[in-house]
C-alpha cells in the first residue's frame, strides 16, 4: 500500500492545550506522524510518496471562503495583537447569543472555534493545507486505480465541519476525499469513521445527503467528547435521511462490541454498494491512549483491517487520531498491513 506523507505537518506544533483544568502539552504533536512514518518504513508497508499540488478548489467544496479567508489570517492578526503566544478562543457564540462573525480577532477565533484544546499556531494553516493535499494525493491513487492508499494526515480532520475547527483539526481532510471521489464521478461514498471519537464535522458536512454515507463507531457523546453530536437517533436530513449511522459505545468498550458495530457498519456498506470508502482512522480506541475509554487491543487493529479488506472495495484510509505514541505506528500499520494481508 502506497504512503502519501509531508514533513509539513512539522510546521503545526502548539505549546499546549486546555485539559482537565490545565494547560497541558499537546497531546497531537509531531511525534505522532513522526511514529507512524517509522513504522511504515520498519514494516515495509510500500512506497512513501509526497504529496502533488492541487487548486484550493478541492478544499473549497467542503469549506466556506470565510472560513478558509479566517484560517489563512488568523495568526498573523493574532501575533500583531498578543506576539508570539499559541491562539486560542476566549467566549463560544452560545445558546442566546447571535451568529455574526465579529472583526476583531478574539471574537473572530472565538466564532470559528469548537473547543480551547485546539492551538492555532504560526505555520498551523502551511501544514493543514498541506495535509489536505496528503488526502487529495491519496484519492488521487485511487482514482487512478489503486486499490487501497493511506494518507498519513497531520493534523488530524473529522472534527473540523464547513466553517468549525476544533478537536485537533482544521480542514476535514476524510471529508475533502470523499467529496474529491464525488466530484470525479462517484456516484455513492461511505466516509466510515473509526476514531474513538464521534467524526461531528463529517456528519455534518453530509448530513442532508444521500451520496455520502457516514458510519461512525465512537465514545457515547453523553460521557465523551465532542459531547454534543453523535447520539444513535441522528440519522440524516432531508434527502440525507437514512445515510448517516452512529454507533455510540461506552467507556469500557472491549474488541467484542467494537467488532460487533463494526459488523453492523460493514452490512450498512454492503448493501449501500458506494465506488469507494474513505476510513476515518484514528487509533485512539487503543487501551494504552492517555485521553480515552475504549479498550482495543493491538492484534484487535489487524482485525479491523481483515474485516474492512472483505468489503473489496477501492479504499482510503485517512489517519485522524491516536496519542498513544509509543504504540501508534504498530497499531495503524496493524490495520494497513491486515487489510492488505487478506487482500
Ligand atoms: C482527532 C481527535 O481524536 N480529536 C480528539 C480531540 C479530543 N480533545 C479533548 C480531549 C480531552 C481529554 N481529556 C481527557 C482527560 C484524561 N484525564
Ligand atoms: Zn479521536
Amino acid at each position: 500500500m502506497i504512503t502519501v506523507y509531508s514533513d509539513k505537518h512539522r510546521l503545526h506544533s502548539g505549546r499546549g492545550e486546555l485539559n482537565d483544568g490545565q494547560i497541558m502539552p499537546c497531546f497531537e504533536n509531531p511525534n505522532r506522524a513522526d511514529a507512524i512514518l517509522a513504522r511504515v518504513k520498519s514494516e515495509e508497508l510500500g512506497a512513501v510518496i509526497e504529496p502533488v499540488d492541487f487548486p484550493i478548489d478541492a478544499i473549497q467544496r467542503v469549506h466556506s471562503h470565510d472560513y478558509l479567508t479566517f484560517l489563512k489570517n488568523a495568526w498573523d492578526e493574532w501575533e500583531l495583537l498578543h506576539g508570539d503566544i499559541d491562539a486560542f478562543p476566549l467566549i463560544w457564540p452560545v445558546r442566546g447569543l447571535r451568529q455574526v462573525c465579529p472583526e476583531h480577532i478574539d471574537g473572530k477565533i472565538s466564532y470559528y472555534a469548537m473547543d480551547a484544546g485546539t492551538p492555532i499556531t504560526s505555520g498551523t494553516y502551511q501544514a493543514v493545507k498541506s495535509t489536505a493535499k496528503v488526502a487529495l494525493t491519496a484519492q488521487k491513487l485511487i482514482a487512478d486505480g489503486e486499490h487501497s492508499a493511506f494518507a498519513l494526515c497531520r493534523p488530524p480532520g473529522h472534527h473540523a465541519s464547513k466553517d468549525v475547527y476544533g478537536g485537533y483539526c482544521f480542514l476535514n481532510n476524510a471529508a475533502i476525499a470523499a467529496q474529491a471521489f464525488i466530484d470525479q464521478g462517484s456516484k455513492k461514498v461511505v466516509v466510515l469513521d473509526i476514531d474513538y471519537h464521534h467524526g461531528n464535522g463529517t456528519q455534518d458536512i453530509f448530513y442532508d445527503r444521500d451520496d455520502v454515507m457516514f458510519i461512525s463507531i465512537h465514545a457515547d457523546p453523553i460521557m465523551e467528547f465532542p459531547y454534543f453530536l453523535g447520539h444513535a437517533d441522528e440519522k440524516g436530513a432531508g434527502k440525507g435521511m437514512g445515510f448517516t449511522h452512529n454507533f455510540p459505545l461506552p467507556f469500557g468498550t472491549k474488541n467484542k462490541k467494537w467488532f460487533e458495530a463494526l459488523k453492523t457498519a460493514i452490512e450498512l456498506i454492503i448493501d449501500y454498494a458506494p465506488d469507494a470508502v474513505v476510513i476515518s482512522l484514528g487509533v485512539d480506541t487503543f487501551e494504552g491512549d492517555p485521553i480515552s475509554e475504549f479498550k482495543l487491543k493491538t492484534d484487535d487493529y489487524t482485525v479491523i483491517g481483515e474485516n474492512l479488506a472483505k468489503l473489496k472495495l477501492p479504499t482510503l484510509f485517512i489517519m485522524e487520531g491516536g496519542y498513544d505514541v509509543d504504540e501508534i505506528g504498530i497499531n495503524t500499520v496493524n490495520v494497513l498491513s491486515g487489510f492488505e494481508g487478506a487482500e
